[in-house]
């Protein structure tokens, strides 16, 4: 059992570090910027702002406190299900200046609800300090929502931070590692701020396979498409093979070839496409794409947490590829502290017991499997979280992007998407099938 002094700190910790990423992310452009619809893909950067905010009036305020609506009738505005994306911008939504003072209402309530809340860890279901951890890491899922809002947004850079470390020497690196067949847990029971879908842990036979140590780069990526990829129907899926036909896609979203060269688009900045870095915003079908012109495939969903929690030795599975320690600036590219993937090969602190690198941070990794519930799942504290996304529509997404704070981010963190979508900080790796299978 943690002790309640410390559950307050952390609960705290997390609240505030999100809400100054949060002001970050809102406070770098104008009213007239955080107002307007960058791309119909994302709701306006004010819309995200005041859904932190509501959603977290109603689980901490309402839900744990039993305290009274603050604005009563706003609840529909911030509904994700009512609303689609493209049509949030014609909402009667709150003005930025409303907005912000309706965030620091809400949490300076927040902060008086925790100071008095008696806080036990261990029951996940709507217990105080899960929903804590909760709304830290919706805060955050939300930030990074509004980081790719900045990224389709027009116009010179409003964010910054420094370039990542150059990688080291990564003579040595095998390309591939084999991961041995047989019985590893997935999921988790007893980590106290996972999510619904990440739970219960479980055991899983999964045959050896062969994985790569690092995420494509963009440089092989490039090969792909100079032998003509994008033109081969062969390597696509029929939807993917549809939907690039329809859209004339020939590259990564955010590239474009000028004099022979590719360059890219990052937050504002032009600059050549840099080829050690992980390919970046690329959909499911393309990464599936790629993997079969390579004479690869994606690793399911399983392996890729094999690969990253599996540690041999003891049989045990660990919290994150390098251990049970939270993560350090040392282990991953997380939390926006840069805002590109970093070379690959990076993080040698940050392997797995197989040696695998940079699972966690720089990029989300596209797996082969639909989002689906594992044996004995159990929706809470509300089923639209996981619960109504899981079927065939939906990929699994695994490790998350130099975009995720470690609030959100484990070693069993699913993420899930549309197969079509490419704004979103995507990548992966490719794997193949053990010899004897
Ligand atoms: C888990 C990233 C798919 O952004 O749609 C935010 C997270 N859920 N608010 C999303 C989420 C409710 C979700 N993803
Ligand atoms: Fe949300």
């Amino acid at each position: 059992m943690t002790d309640p002094e410390t559950l307050r700190r952390r609960a705290l910790d997390a609240l505030t570090t999100a809400r100054a990423r949060t002001d970050l992310l809102t406070g770098c452009v104008d009213d007239g910027e955080l107002t307007a619809q960058h791309s119909p893909l994302m709701s306006p950067l004010v819309w995200d702002l005041a859904h932190i905010s509501n959603q977290e009036e109603q689980w901490l305020l309402r839900a744990v406190a039993g305290r009274e609506a603050l604005r009563p009738g706003i609840d529909h505005l911030y509904d994700a299900f009512e609303h689609p994306r493209a049509t949030r911008p014609s909402l009667p939504l709150l003005a930025p200046a409303e907005a912000r003072a309706y965030a620091s209402d809400v949490r300076g309530q927040v902060l008086d609800v925790l100071e008095r809340t008696p806080l036990e860890d261990g029951r996940p279901l709507v217990d105080a300090a899960f929903a804590f951890g909760m709304i830290a890491q919706h805060e955050q899922q939300h930030d990074e929502t509004m980081l790719i809002t900045h990224q389709l947004r027009r116009g010179p850079a409003a964010l910054h931070a420094p370039e990542p470390a150059p990688a080291p020497d990564a003579t040595g690196l095998p390309a591939e590692v084999r991961v041995p067949g047989g019985v590893f847990t997935m999921g988790t029971s007893n980590e106290p701020w996972a999510l619904d879908n990440e739970r219960p842990a479980h055991a899983r036979v999964v045959p050896e396979f062969f994985i790569y140590t690092v995420p494509v780069t963009n440089g092989a990526y490039q090969h792909f498409i100079d032998d003509g990829g994008y033109r081969d129907e062969r390597w696509w899926d029929p939807a993917g093979w549809a939907q690039i036909r329809e859209h004339g896609i020939e590259a990564p979203l955010f590239w474009r070839r000028e004099g022979g060269q590719w360059l890219r688009r990052r937050f504002g900045v032009v600059e050549p496409v840099p080829a050690d870095e992980p390919v970046l915003h690329v959909s499911w079908y393309e990464a599936d794409a790629y993997a079969r012109w390579a004479g690869r495939r994606l690793p399911t969903e399983e392996e890729w947490e094999k690969a990253a929690r599996h540690d041999p030795v003891t049989g045990r599975s660990l919290r994150y590829p390098w251990g049970d320690d939270d993560p350090a600036p040392a282990h991953a590219n997380l939390g926006q502290r840069h805002l590109r993937p970093a070379s690959a090969g990076s993080y040698p602190a940050g392997q797995s017991p197989l040696g695998v690198r940079q699972l966690i941070g720089d990029v989300w990794e596209w797996t082969s499997s639909d989002f689906l519930p594992y044996p004995g799942f159990v929706a809470f504290p509300y089923k639209e979280y996981s619960a109504v996304f899981f079927g065939p529509g939906h990929k699994v997404l695994r490790g998350g992007s130099f975009a995720v704070d470690p609030v959100a981010c484990r070693g069993t963190f699913r993420n899930w998407d549309l197969p079509v979508r490419r704004q979103i900080f995507s990548g992966f790796r490719t794997a193949r099938d053990g010899e004897g299978a």
